[in-house]
């Protein structure tokens, strides 16, 4: 089995620790990407995420001379596609890197080829692979294998998840998920469960999208206590002394390219429907605006107040600001000009997306009259706590307020 050969297209937070995986199992594998400057990288045996160990991972596969980087396909055994499946206007599913991406292979395909679709996909889009792999004139089902595997890694804990969660895989028939079950088993210890390929399709969008929903309770009951002034984390602490109550974290919003995106496309396809998801989306797309409010309505006491904004990133001791709400948030405090807006966030120090520049953590402690802390990284549970005694503590994930 690990003689063989592993085309995997899309080299991002799924497809290159995957590829790694599979480099260090003994598979040959092949990376293709897009971008020449990831190409670039990979193959001198770095990375360009914040990960932990996979930077280690990546250089031993490349070392070993398992996993080569690329920009076009070869000729495989098995081929993973994990490209992003971001959406258009009006929350509209853009799978158009799926779909040249699987353009891109069909030259390569030979019978008794597995194609596998890892990234997080509208419904029918497995069987949508299928109907453009049919001009590769190999018999689908029989000759070509096709199935979605939906990842569920969290981005920090990836190459544990990879191997050890379990797995739903849904294939265009029977034979299709068994081949595919059979190749995961080689790699993942978590249990592999197989359905149809429409059924792992809404599986993958429910689960994001139930985390999502739970996400817009918390954020719904930060609103209220707002309104109502009670301490919010004290309300959630004690509701969670209930046995069967586990309320989540209320925070500046939700970001990341999963939550974020993802109950969207059940929205598309069952828009009558699927009112609760669609809510919980709105409610939390309506969080950085809330926040932003709060600092302004603090801001309004001074002539010109200092605002230190701690956090950019979508969630805690990652540099991914993919749907971040904190970003959201400090790109509108950038514009006013009744503030002077000082950033910290320790894994970005610099992006090119960013019009404004981060400083020192110490300085800002020192100079913000308003402290709004948008994400909580290891780095801020450390701030001496006497150093904020003078300061307005606008606090969106409760790590001062709670205790
Ligand atoms: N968040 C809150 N309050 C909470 C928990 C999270 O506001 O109580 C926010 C985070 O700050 C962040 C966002 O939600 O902005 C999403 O973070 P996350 O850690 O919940 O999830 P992701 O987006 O990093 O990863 C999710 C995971 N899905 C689920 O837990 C159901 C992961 O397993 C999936 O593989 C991933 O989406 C994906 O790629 O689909």
């Amino acid at each position: 089995m690990f003689n063989k050969k592993i085309c995997v297209m899309g080299l991002g937070y799924i497809g290159l620790p995957t590829a790694a995986i599979l480099a260090t199992k003994g598979y040959n594998v092949i990376g293709v990407d897009i971008s020449q400057s990831l190409v670039n990288t990979i193959s001198k045996g770095e990375i360009n995420i914040l990960e932990p160990d996979l930077d280690i991972v990546v250089k031993s596969a490349i070392n070993s001379n398992k996993l080569k980087v690329s920009l076009t396909p070869e000729e495989a055994d098995v081929f993973f596609i994990s490209v992003p499946t971001p959406f258009k206007e009006s929350y509209k599913p853009d799978i158009s890197y799926i779909e040249s991406a699987t353009k891109s292979i069909l030259p390569y395909l030979r019978k008794g080829n597995l194609v596998i679709l890892e990234s997080t996909s509208p419904i029918g889009t497995t069987e949508y692979i299928g109907e453009l792999l049919k001009e590769s004139r190999l018999n689908i089902g029989k000759e070509l294998f096709i199935a979605h595997a939906p990842e569920r890694v969290l981005l920090g804990h990836t190459l544990k998840e990879i191997i050890e969660n379990d797995r739903i895989i849904g294939g265009v028939n029977k034979k299709s998920s068994e081949v595919c079950k059979k190749f995961y088993n080689t790699f993942v210890k978590g249990e592999i469960f197989i359905t149809d390929a429409k059924t792992a399709e809404l599986t993958k969008l429910v689960e994001n999208s139930y985390r999502d929903v739970n996400i817009a309770f918390a954020n719904e009951l930060d609103n209220i206590c707002s309104k109502l002034d009670v301490n919010v984390w004290e309300l959630i602490k004690l509701a969670n002394k209930h046995p069967r109550v586990n309320i989540l974290s209320p925070g500046p919003g939700v970001g990341g390219h999963c939550l974020a995106v993802d109950p969207w496309f059940i929205v598309d396809a069952a828009k009558d429907e699927a009112k609760l998801i669609k809510r919980a989306r709105i409610t939390n797309e309506a969080r950085p605006d809330i926040i932003t409010k709060r600092v302004l309505i603090h801001a309004n006491r001074f002539k010109k107040p200092v605002v230190g904004a701690l956090g950019i990133s979508y969630k805690p001791d990652i540099d991914d600001i993919r749907e971040s709400p904190a970003l959201e948030v400090v790109e509108k405090l950038s514009k006013l000009d009744s503030i002077e807006l000082l950033v910290h966030d320790p894994y970005i120090k610099s992006h090119k997306h960013l019009n404004f520049k981060t400083d020192d953590l110490n300085t800002i402690i020192e100079k913000s009259d308003i402290l709004v802390l948008l994400v909580h990284h290891k780095e801020y549970f450390k701030i001496d706590k006497s150093r904020l005694r003078e300061k307005i503590l606008i606090d969106t994930r409760g790590i001062w307020e709670s205790n």
